[in-house]
């Protein structure tokens, strides 16, 4: 609990209140002192803008959440930030009933399960909530749209093909995962599986598990620890998580493993782990800038309240500070999406330069 207090404290520069569900509070005015009660629009005329991530103590998520209040106080607008207790549907279901309660104008979730949140987020819309996703999505009916960090398959075909270069084109290699119902890591599994099943090429590499760190440093790194035991001959993990990879490229580098790492990772965490000799445990791997997701979930956020989108296909609205128009576009789920760019390589060449960004 005092990591996740501490861990509120840190990210947001204007925390103005504690309550259930982690919830804080953030006002383009430094001198509010609003209380979960007071945080509707109508009590001062600011209109409220809630993000709910998929758990604390993720410097991932704290990126996002700093992205996002960035742009909404920019805009004039009061963020609530409402962590739920663990990465769980169930914390999070709790977090937004807590927002319905308070009456805010928009949601932005991180969805911890693609459809277990269907009835608090319908509930939410039938309050008149503008509900949008960020960085992973719940199902077409539970949300107007969904700000996606990249497209699913350039995801997955980044990292199908890090694998196969990394293993040399053959044998075994072995996925740690977030948790197990995370709608953005299975869907980018799912995608490898397909790619590798459908390509000739990738016919030499044996997929030989799946592990589930649930975005836990300690869990991740049991999960990893339990690889090298059960698979003595595995050439590659890949980690589509950066909690996950942080905590396998530890475990990897420590004991001087010939089984080597890729996957998602923020540069910041993984700096001292990336390098292409024996030395090192992660050759290289991907990412996007998590502080940017933030700032278009916000932008989406701030379009969908003030009406310039409804979340349809084809709607268009302008991000001033990503220095672009984006376009809302169909989602292969039956929803829609707003994608916010190509996944981008971290290696040796760039990760010093990178590190100190996010
Ligand atoms: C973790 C979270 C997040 C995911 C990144 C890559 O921080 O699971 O949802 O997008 O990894």
């Amino acid at each position: 609990m005092k990591k996740k207090v501490l861990s509120l404290l840190l990210c947001g520069a204007m925390v103005l209140s504690l309550a259930a569900c982690g919830s804080s509070t953030s006002s383009s005015s430094s001198s509010d002192s609003s209380s979960d009660a007071d945080t509707s629009s109508s009590s001062d005329g600011q209109k409220v803008y809630a993000i709910v991530p998929k758990s604390a103590g993720n410097p991932y998520n704290e990126k996002e959440v700093e992205g996002f209040t960035e742009i909404i106080e920019a805009n004039g607008g009061k963020v609530v930030v409402s962590y739920p207790e663990d990465a769980t549907a169930d914390a999070q279901i709790t977090c937004i009933n807590s927002l319905i309660s308070q009456g805010v104008d928009s949601i932005a979730v991180a969805a911890n399960d693609e459809n277990a949140l269907q009835a608090v987020l319908e509930d939410a819309m039938a309050a008149g909530i503008k509900v949008s996703c960020l960085d992973s999505s719940v199902n077409a009916a539970s949300r107007e749209t969904f700000a996606n960090q990249a497209g699913v398959t350039e995801v997955a075909q980044a990292l199908c093909d890090a694998v196969y270069d990394i293993a040399g084109g053959e044998g075994q290699w072995a996925i740690v995962s977030a948790s197990s119902q995370a709608t953005n890591q299975n869907a980018w599994i799912d995608a490898m599986k397909e790619i590798m099943a459908n390509d000739s090429k990738y016919a030499s590499l044996e997929l030989v598990d799946v592990q589930y760190g649930d975005d836990e440093p300690e869990l991740s790194t049991t999960v990893t620890q339990a690889l090298l035991t059960n698979y003595p001959d595995l050439k590659v993990i890949c980690a589509p998580t950066t909690v996950g990879i942080a905590a396998a490229a530890k475990v990897l580098q420590d004991a001087g493993s010939s089984c080597k790492l890729t996957g998602l990772g923020l540069p910041s965490e993984m700096a001292e782990y990336i390098g292409d000799d024996d030395a090192h445990s992660c050759p290289y791997m991907f990412l996007w800038n998590p502080i940017d997701l933030g700032k278009l979930s916000a932008y989406i956020s701030l379009a969908l309240v003030d009406g310039t989108i409804t979340g349809a296909a084809g709607d268009t609205f302008s991000a001033p500070e990503l220095d672009t128009d984006y376009e809302v576009t169909e989602a292969s789920d039956g929803g829609t999406e707003v994608i916010l760019g190509a996944p981008f390589k971290f290696d040796p060449s760039n990760i010093e330069e990178w590190k100190s960004v996010y």
